[in-house]
Parts: structure tokens; C-alpha cells; sequence
């Protein structure tokens, strides 16, 4: 053999390892195709499948397998009449009952436009998405019916506001969840003064992105001397619409998220425009009820952190900022001086979050404008 092989020329000898290394190569390819196959691949492929992933193009994952998986289907449309209102957080009237300040809320379905093209199946209190901004004096005593015409059971919690436990809204520990039809009177003392919100606590994953939550505000009891020119409360919070134009709520993984992020229940450009006087002092009570982190951006002022979670911030600790992370459940009262004329923006800083189904500019933007 050695001599055989002495006897090959060089370049010949050089072709026979070549070869002999390629069968080796595709030896091992083979077996390793053969691994994959038996142990990883068809697994993928299987989840694949069970994703719709024909469907994985623009990461959305397809409604029809959403809507196969437990909680993600869509929201029911059938019959649920249109809104006659088109601004949430607007001032909820009342009655005196013998000094208690008395407030009615109905939650129902209802159809409500995020924007001009927009229209998600919301649930909502007294038919707009925030619901009506409750906003009492520190110290008054309210009572509030929540009236349940939704084809759930559902509660409210008052955000931050410490009530009798009695009355903080979280079944199964502190009531009954309201059943559909149903009705339950909350009453308690509204103190201390600040910027609280009130929201469902119930099957709230798929409750508050529909639209169950609005802002509530007790005001101090001796009015500041330099009280704000203007005082505006944006909720943010955000919900999926389907390329089958259906609402989901629930959105538990990565390629089934969020695709309208709002401001009281609007995207822009149908966010409202803020309109301020040059040398207004603003206040922005910004609240998070959403489930994602956004910070929030001002352009053309710096402002003050005057208050967190509803608690004043005393003036040498007070930050000046002109970003701000607000996360899931907090709330910052900002204030600035408008002094500088001009249409400027406050926007989300995870650009994502300003589109509309991944459109740009969208999503977490409102205008201000100083003249
Ligand atoms: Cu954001």
C-alpha cells in the first residue's frame, strides 16, 4: 500500500483526500440534517404551525390562530352600538344626597374611535373611553353606583386612594364581582388630595385595555395661591386591533402586542391639541393604566416633577426634566412655564409607541400649542 501510494503523483494524491474529505463532509451533514430532523425541527415546525406561522409576516401572528388560544379571542361586536360621545375624561355630574356627593357609572360595550379610521369594541364607563373624570374636594364624602350592563362581572378600584378595604373593588378579597345586571355602591372619604384613577380589578389584562378606567382627582382643600392656567389629565394606555379589524385585549406574547397606544382613549393625530397662553403655567397629570413603560417627552420646555403617585413633592426635591418613564399604574404631575411660542410635541420616547398598526406618526402624541 505504501508503495501504491508512493507511486501516485502529488496532484493526483491531493485530489484522492479531497475527495475523501468531501464524502466525510457530507457524511456528517447528512447525519446532522438526520439529528435535527428527529429532535428539533419538526418541533419547530410543529409550533410554527400552531403559531400561524404563514402568518408571520409584519410579526402578526394571525387572528384566526390569536383567537384559537384561551383569553385571545376577540372582543364581541355583535350589537354593541356606537358611541354618541367622542371625548373621554370629561367632568362626571352629581347630586348632593344630604352633603354626600352622589355619582352614577354604567359600564357597557360600546363602539369607540381611536381615530378617524380606528375603531376598537370598548368597554367603557358611561359610554367614553377614559371614562368620566370624577373630581372632587379633599374631605368630601362620595358615593358612587357602578350599574354592570357588560356580559361580564366586573368591580372598580380606586387607584391609590386609601378607602375602607371594604370599598377598594378586588374581588374575590373585598366583594363580590358585580354581576352582569348587577350593581354595587362604593362610598368613602376622598382624601388626601391628588391625581388617583379608578379601573376595573377584574379580569383586568383584558378589562382596562377595553377601555374601564378614568381619571380621578381630588383637589386640595385651600386652593393654591398660583393655581395652574392649565390643568390636563392624560391617561395613556394602549389595545390591539386585528388585521381582521376585530378589538383584542389580552396580549400575553411577543407578536400579538399592542397596535394603538392612546392618550385618553385617542391615537393621534386624534389626540387632543393642548392650547396655552405664552406664560401659562401647565399642569399634566400624566397616568399610566396600560401595561408598558413610556417615556414620556417634551419638546420646547423643561418641566418639574410636582407631584408622584398623587403625593406633592416638596420644591427642593422637585427634578427638572424633559423625559419622563411612567410605568404601569404610576402617576406624575408634571408643571411647566410656557414661554416659549410654538407648536411643540409630547411624545412617547419607545418610538414604536407613536404609530398607528406600525404606521408613523401615530400612537402617543399630542400637540401643544403656545401663542
Ligand atoms: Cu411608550
Amino acid at each position: 500500500m505504501k508503495g501504491f501510494v508512493s507511486r501516485i503523483p502529488n496532484a493526483a494524491r491531493w485530489s484522492v483526500l479531497a475527495a475523501v474529505a468531501l464524502i466525510a463532509l457530507g457524511v456528517a451533514a447528512v447525519a446532522a440534517i438526520g439529528f435535527r430532523d428527529d429532535n428539533g425541527m419538526d418541533e419547530m415546525q410543529q409550533a410554527m404551525d400552531n403559531m400561524g406561522g404563514d402568518d408571520m409576516g409584519g410579526m402578526d401572528m394571525g387572528d384566526t390562530a390569536m383567537s384559537a388560544m384561551p383569553g385571545m379571542e376577540p372582543i364581541s361586536s355583535a350589537g354593541v352600538p356606537a358611541a354618541t360621545q367622542s371625548q373621554g375624561a370629561q367632568p362626571l355630574p352629581f347630586v348632593l344626597d344630604g352633603g354626600v356627593k352622589v355619582f352614577n357609572l354604567t359600564a357597557a360595550p360600546v363602539r369607540w374611535k381611536l381615530t378617524g379610521e380606528a375603531t376598537m369594541t370598548a368597554w367603557a364607563y358611561n359610554g367614553t373611553v377614559p371614562g368620566p373624570a370624577i373630581r372632587v374636594t379633599e374631605g368630601d364624602r362620595v358615593r358612587i353606583t357602578l350599574k354592570n350592563d357588560l356580559p361580564e362581572a366586573t368591580s372598580i378600584h380606586w387607584h391609590g386612594i386609601p378607602v375602607p378595604n371594604a370599598m377598594d373593588g378586588v374581588p374575590p378579597f373585598t366583594q363580590t364581582a358585580v354581576a352582569p345586571g348587577q350593581s354595587f355602591t362604593y362610598e368613602f372619604t376622598a382624601s388626601p388630595a391628588g391625581s388617583y384613577m379608578y379601573h376595573s380589578h377584574v379580569e383586568t389584562d383584558k378589562q382596562i385595555p377595553l377601555g374601564l378606567y378614568a381619571p380621578f382627582v381630588i383637589e386640595p382643600k385651600e386652593a393654591p395661591a398660583a393655581a395652574p392656567a392649565v390643568d390636563k389629565t392624560l391617561m395613556l394606555s394602549e389595545v390591539r386591533i386585528g388585521a381582521d379589524g376585530q378589538t383584542y385585549a389580552a396580549m400575553p406574547m411577543a407578536g400579538a402586542e399592542a397596535n394603538y397606544f392612546t392618550i385618553n382613549g385617542k391615537s393621534f393625530p386624534d389626540t387632543e391639541k393642548i392650547q396655552v397662553k405664552r406664560g401659562d403655567v401647565v399642569r399634566l397629570r400624566l397616568e399610566n393604566v396600560g401595561q408598558l413603560t413610556h417615556p414620556m417627552h417634551l419638546h420646547g420646555a423643561s418641566f418639574k416633577i410636582v407631584a408622584t403617585d398623587g403625593n406633592p413633592v416638596p420644591e427642593a426635591a422637585q427634578l427638572t426634566k424633559d423625559t419622563i418613564a411612567i410605568s404601569p399604574g404610576e402617576r406624575y404631575d408634571i408643571e411647566f412655564v410656557a414661554d416659549n411660542p410654538g407648536t411643540w410635541v409630547l411624545h412617547c420616547h419607545v418610538l414604536h409607541h407613536v404609530t398607528n398598526d406600525n404606521v408613523e406618526p401615530g400612537g402617543l402624541i399630542t400637540v401643544i400649542e403656545v401663542t
